[in-house]
């Protein structure tokens, strides 16, 4: 595995394509190469674009790729579960436009397929990123449908995060879903060829302006992706967004936010794993079970009292065991 960690810091991009498949599969062999992956130095600036379905995503990607490019940056592309209920055909739209790159070296492309489990795309997605991040790509752009929560916590892992909008459904900044206008650092109104992106534009200012202000202010930026409008323009306020992060120090704070809700994540994970089984192994999750068929206690009571019970640290029951 270290051996393939150093294959992809030398630049191979099909020892890149493998290790990605062993992550995305949980093959054996795949927690030891993230941990390689993590004791390597990663310097990539991560950009995600998130927003509902064909609002233009791809194309944005696509678009910004070519900005990129120009001013001289490698950058790999991470897109994150295409084949969702939702935009089923999507794949193969992407796999297509994004064919002619495949001579270009300095681009790499890759689709994610959610494994559908709970909690998986987004530490999937984590590990990939830390992966690309090896490899030595100056950019790193992930894509995401922005339907549900997994795919607006892949956006964690983003050190600038686009959220894009269309015009012409009227109410398309109501209806945006919860927290998508929290993480959103840049918005795009993409499509602005259409009716009413003005409009959606001023919607967008006026809810900008009634957050807390100070800071970083996101700047909404009108696009028409497929004939290139504005990009020059998107790829400017990417720029600034980072240096901004850089020159107030947010950028580590991101870092370490990243790391944070990492090590939240599998610190649930092995605390359940913990408790479960130890009050498997006592019988007393069997016998807390039939309380609750009896209707004589609650789930919430019975996690408290197992928590307490079984989550002490003494020297014989470690909080964190080395990974097996
Ligand atoms: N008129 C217009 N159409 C656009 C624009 N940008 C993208 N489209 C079209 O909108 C459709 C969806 O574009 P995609 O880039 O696949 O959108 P997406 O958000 O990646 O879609 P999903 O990944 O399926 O959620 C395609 O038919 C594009 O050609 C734009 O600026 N103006
Ligand atoms: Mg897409």
């Amino acid at each position: 595995m270290e051996e393939l960690i150093q294959m992809i810091r030398r630049g191979d991009r099909a020892a890149l394509a493998r290790a990605i498949s062993l992550v995305e599969d949980g093959a054996p062999g795949s927690r030891e190469l993230v941990r390689a992956a993590y004791r390597t130095p990663r310097n990539s600036r991560v950009i995600g674009i998130t927003g509902a379905p064909g609002v233009g995503k791809s194309s944005l990607v696509d678009g910004i790729v070519d900005q990129l490019r120009s001013a001289g940056r490698s950058v790999a592309v991470i897109a994150v579960d295409p084949s969702s209920p939702f935009t089923g055909g999507a794949i193969l739209g992407d796999r297509v436009r994004m064919k002619r790159r495949t001579t270009d070296p300095q681009v790499f492309f890759r689709s994610l397929a959610s494994r559908g489990h709970l909690g998986g795309l987004t530490r999937a997605t984590g590990d990939v990123l830390t992966l690309v991040g090896v490899a030595g790509f100056d950019d790193v752009l992930v894509e995401t449908v922005g339907a549900g929560q997994s795919e607006v916590d892949v956006m964690k892992y983003a050190s600038t995060v686009l959220v894009v909008l269309t015009p012409g459904l009227g109410d398309s900044v109501q209806t945006l879903k919860a927290g998508i206008l929290e993480i959103g650092d840049v918005f795009v109104v993409n499509k602005a060829d259409l009716p009413g992106a003005d409009r959606t534009g001023a919607e967008l200012e006026m809810m900008l302006d009634m957050r807390p202000q100070g800071g970083w202010r996101p700047p909404v930026i009108k696009t028409v992706a497929t004939s290139g409008v504005g990009l020059d323009e998107l790829a400017r306020a990417i720029d600034a967004h980072y240096e901004y992060l850089k020159s107030s120090g947010n950028l580590k704070t991101r870092v370490r936010n990243r790391f944070l809700a990492s090590i939240e994540d599998y610190l649930k994970r092995e605390m359940v794993d913990k408790v479960l089984k130890a009050a498997s192994t006592s019988g007393e999750l069997e016998r807390c079970l039939a309380a609750l068929e009896a209707g004589e206690d609650d789930p919430a009571s019975v996690a408290s009292r197992l928590a307490a019970r079984y989550l002490t640290a003494g020297p014989c029951s470690p909080l964190v065991r080395s990974e097996g």
